[in-house]
C-alpha cells in the first residue's frame, strides 16, 4: 500500500511486475534500472538461484521526482512465476498500487500467460486488493522471438477486458520505459484517489511522469560515457547449494513448517531490501552535505579575509562544485539600468539571462534578481522566463535557481543556478545551502560598502 509521509512530503508507490516463469519479469526491471540509473546509486535487488530464476522478489527503488507538492519514490518489484512459489507471490504481491502483467509472446506459453492472469485476481483478491480497479497494464514482451504470437491473437485471447498493452523486448529496453510510465500514471493517480486527494490534472501528471523518467535516461545516458561504471547491487543466495548441504548433513527439511518459513522470509528479505536502499539514499545524501559543508567552510574564510575588492574571485566556483552544478553566475546590479554587471559566470562567458531581453521587459536576469526576496526556483525556464518562446540563450536549461544577495532589504544582486534536463532537480537540501551561500556573500558585500563609506568619511 502506497505510503504517505508527512513530515518528509513523500509519498512511496508500489509497482509489481507479475507473470509466468521466464516471461521477462527480471529483464524488464535489469533493462529499467540500466536505461535509467547506470551508476547504480539506486541498487537492484534480486534474490535469484544461481541459476538466475527469481526466487523471492526482486526489488528496484526509484525517485521520481515531485507531483502535486510530495516527492514520489517507487519500488519496483517482480514475484516469481515459477508454479510452486505461490506463497512467495502472493506476498509480494500485497499492497501493490499497480501491476504489470508481463506476457510472453512465444507460441508456447498461452497456458501459462492464461495461467498468469487467472492467478494475479486470485492473488489481488487475497490480499484484498480490488482485481478490478488496481491499475494494470499488460506487456506482450519477446516481440523478437521469430515465432512470436500476433499481437491480435494475444489480445483477443488475454486481453478480454480492454486493458492498456504495450508490446516489448525486455532484452534490448524496447517498449520497457513505455510499459513503466503507463502503470506510474495508473498508480499514482490511483493512489492519490485511494488517499482522498485525487489528482484533478491528470494531462499534468502524464508530463512530470515523462519528464522524470527522460531525465533519469538523459542522466543516464551522460553516466555511461563515463569511463567506469560502478556495478550494480546484486545478491545472489544459492539456494540449491544450500539445499544440497542441508540434504548432505542428514538435516529433515520436513520438519520445519515450510509455510510459515517462507511467508517469514520473503517478509524480512522484503524489510532488509527496503531498509537497504534507505541506508543507501542516507549515505548518498550526507556525502552530498558533506561536499556543501566543505564549500560553505571554505567560503567564509575566503570573504572574511577578503578586503581589496567587493569578493574575491572564485565564490561562485567554489559554491558550484559544492552542490555538484556546472553552471551559474554572481551578478550584481547596476544602479539604474536593466543589465547586471556579471562578477563571475560560468562556464566563461555571458550569463544566458542577463544577455536576453524579452520585448519590454528589460533583462530577465534583472527583473528576476530584483523580485527575489528568497530562494526560488523556476521549474520551467522556457514557459515561466521565456513565455514558452525558447530563445537561444535559454539553449539546455530546464530550471534555475535564484538566490538573492541583499541586507536589510536592500538588493545587490544574486546567485544564480542552471540545471539542464539530465541535472537533478533543485530540492530542499539545495535550496538550503544556497540560502547560507547567498546570505553569507550578501553580509560580505554590504561590509565592503560600509567599510568604503567609512574610509570615505574619515578622507574628508
Ligand atoms: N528473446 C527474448 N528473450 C527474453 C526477453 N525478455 C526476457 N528474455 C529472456 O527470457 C529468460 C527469462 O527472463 P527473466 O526476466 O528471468 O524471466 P522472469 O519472468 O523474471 O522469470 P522468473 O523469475 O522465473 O519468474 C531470460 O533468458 C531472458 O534473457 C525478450 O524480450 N526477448
Ligand atoms: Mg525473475
Amino acid at each position: 500500500m502506497a505510503v504517505f509521509d508527512a513530515v518528509h512530503k513523500t509519498v512511496t508507490i508500489k509497482v509489481v511486475y507479475y507473470g509466468c516463469a521466464m516471461g521477462g519479469k527480471t529483464t524488464n526491471l535489469q533493462t529499467l534500472h540500466r536505461l535509467t540509473d547506470p551508476e547504480g546509486r539506486q541498487g537492484l535487488v534480486s534474490i535469484a538461484t544461481t541459476n538466475d530464476r527469481t526466487l523471492f522478489f526482486d526489488l528496484l527503488p526509484m525517485d521520481l521526482g515531485q507531483v502535486a507538492g510530495l516527492s514520489v519514490k517507487v519500488k519496483l518489484y517482480t514475484v516469481p512465476g515459477q508454479l510452486h512459489y505461490e506463497l512467495t507471490r502472493r506476498q509480494v504481491l500485497g499492497g501493490a498500487d499497480g501491476v504489470v502483467l508481463v506476457a510472453d509472446s512465444g507460441p508456447n506459453a498461452t497456458e501459462n500467460n492464461e495461467w498468469a492472469m487467472k492467478n494475479l485476481r486470485e492473488n489481488l483478491t487475497i490480499n484484498s486488493l480490488d482485481p478490478d480497479k488496481t491499475p494494470t497494464i499488460l506487456q506482450w514482451n519477446k516481440r523478437d522471438l521469430p515465432d512470436a504470437l500476433p499481437v491480435a491473437e494475444l489480445q483477443s485471447e488475454l486481453n478480454t477486458r480492454g486493458l492498456p498493452a504495450f508490446e516489448a523486448v525486455a532484452t534490448t529496453g524496447d517498449g520497457v520505459i513505455e510499459t513503466f510510465a503507463a502503470v506510474l500514471k495508473g498508480a499514482i493517480a490511483y493512489t492519490y484517489a485511494k488517499a482522498g486527494k485525487p489528482l484533478k490534472d491528470l494531462t499534468q501528471l502524464s508530463q512530470t511522469v515523462d519528464q522524470a523518467l527522460q531525465q533519469a535516461q538523459a542522466r543516464a545516458a551522460a553516466a555511461e560515457t563515463q569511463d567506469e561504471a560502478t556495478p550494480t547491487f546484486d545478491k545472489r543466495f544459492d539456494w540449491d547449494g544450500y539445499r544440497e548441504e542441508q540434504q548432505a548433513d542428514g538435516h529433515d527439511r520436513q520438519v520445519v513448517d515450510q509455510a510459515s518459513l517462507l511467508s517469514e522470509s520473503v517478509n524480512t528479505n522484503m524489510m532488509l531490501a527496503e531498509r537497504l536502499d534507505s541506508l543507501k539514499s542516507l549515505e548518498q545524501l550526507s556525502a552530498r552535505r558533506e561536499e556543501m559543508m566543505d564549500a560553505l567552510s571554505e567560503l567564509a574564510p575566503m570573504l572574511a579575509d577578503h578586503n581589496e575588492r567587493a569578493l574575491p574571485k572564485g565564490v561562485t566556483e567554489r559554491l558550484l562544485k559544492g552542490a555538484q552544478r556546472k553552471r551559474g553566475s554572481l551578478l550584481l546590479f547596476r544602479p539604474g539600468e536593466k543589465v547586471m554587471d556579471e562578477w563571475e559566470t560560468l562556464p566563461g562567458g555571458t550569463d544566458p539571462l542577463n544577455a536576453s531581453t524579452s520585448a519590454g521587459v528589460g533583462s530577465v536576469a534583472s527583473l528576476l534578481c530584483e523580485r527575489a526576496l528568497q530562494v526560488t526556483v523556476v521549474e520551467d525556464v522556457v514557459a515561466e522566463v521565456f513565455f514558452g518562446k525558447p530563445t537561444a540563450a535559454a539553449g539546455g536549461i530546464a530550471s534555475l535557481l535564484v538566490a538573492p544577495l541583499g541586507c536589510e532589504g536592500v538588493p545587490f544582486g544574486a546567485l544564480i543556478v542552471y540545471s539542464d534536463v539530465s541535472d537533478a532537480s533543485f530540492d530542499e537540501t539545495e535550496r538550503k545551502y544556497w540560502t547560507t551561500a547567498s546570505v553569507l556573500v550578501g553580509l560580505s558585500l554590504h561590509w565592503h560598502a560600509l567599510r568604503r563609506k567609512l574610509s570615505q568619511a574619515i578622507a574628508s
